[in-house]
């Protein structure tokens, strides 16, 4: 292979398997690394402190001015992650912001980030990557897993407080949360001395699924469609966990490349 071409081929995305498929949908997201040595990732973390110093945050710009974190978006964990999850035409929505949260920064409610209208299918998601070890004590993102697909009004979120089965994302440098769009989530109180940053970027299927688009192994995926009727999450009710099994086996017959009919939640479910 010619210098050229071996600088320019990408490696081949490292897909998912079904029971990561499975938690992927049930619990909303899944946490990957880019496995980019660490001083890539020490790299960036200066190179967002002296834009921040210069002229404040990029926001959409944030691409342009650290050209580097394309890498983080084609390393084969993450690409890997967003084909087997949005299929292999998947773009990069053109928002993205790079999160920087200094210390004493208060932390944020419980929130969705997508307007009230929520899909029973995965069309979008929310991908966000840590350059830095992230402590309890710099105010890691929590998420509430399973909530991905409750139509909850903001102003009544406002009202939580902890929730037993938060998941604070204390990750190591170079780790890349992959979330359904619609998952509760929040940055916490950064307590720390050391300014905390999180890029956001988006990422869109840009066609419905008409086959698998990760490693899928059994024949149709019978099993694993049976296995969603034993699984109740700890924050469902009784009602919830049936609405729950619906929306799962729904769209993970979708993924497999049937038709579905329940496109959009418009009912609440908070
Ligand atoms: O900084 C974080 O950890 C989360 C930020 C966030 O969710 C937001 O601003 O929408
Ligand atoms: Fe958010």
């Amino acid at each position: 292979m010619s210098d050229v071409l071996s600088a320019t081929a990408q490696p081949s995305p490292r897909l998912l398997g079904d029971i990561q498929m499975r938690d992927f949908l049930v619990q909303g997201y899944h946490l990957t690394d880019s496995e980019l040595p660490s001083r890539f990732h020490s790299d960036v973390c200066a190179q967002l402190e002296s834009l921040f110093q210069r002229g404040g945050n990029p926001g959409n710009e944030v691409l342009e001015e650290v050209p580097d974190l394309e890498r983080v978006w084609n390393a084969p964990t993450v690409t890997g992650a967003l084909t087997s999850i949005l299929g292999p035409d998947y773009t990069m929505h053109p928002h993205r912001h790079c999160h920087a949260s200094p210390p004493g920064m208060r932390g944020q409610q419980w929130h969705q980030d997508d307007v009230n209208k929520r899909h029973h299918q995965v069309w979008r998601l929310l991908a966000m990557y840590y350059p830095q070890d992230v402590t309890l004590e710099m105010g890691p993102t929590q998420i509430v897993p399973g909530t991905q697909f409750r139509n909850t009004p903001t102003s009544r979120m406002a009202a939580y407080g902890s929730i037993k089965t938060q998941v604070s994302l204390t990750v190591p440098a170079g780790t890349v949360a992959i979330t359904h769009y619609d998952i509760w989530h929040r940055a916490t109180h950064n307590r720390s001395e050391k300014t905390r940053y999180m890029l956001k970027f988006l990422f869109d299927r840009s066609s419905p699924p008409d086959r698998p688009a990760w490693n899928a192994g059994s024949a149709t995926g019978e099993e694993l469609l049976d296995s969603f009727n034993r699984i109740w999450l700890p924050i469902d009710s009784q009602t919830d966990a049936y609405k729950h099994r619906v929306i799962w086996m729904n769209c993970w017959k979708w993924w497999h490349g049937a038709p579905s009919h329940e496109s959009c939640i418009v009912d609440h479910f908070p």
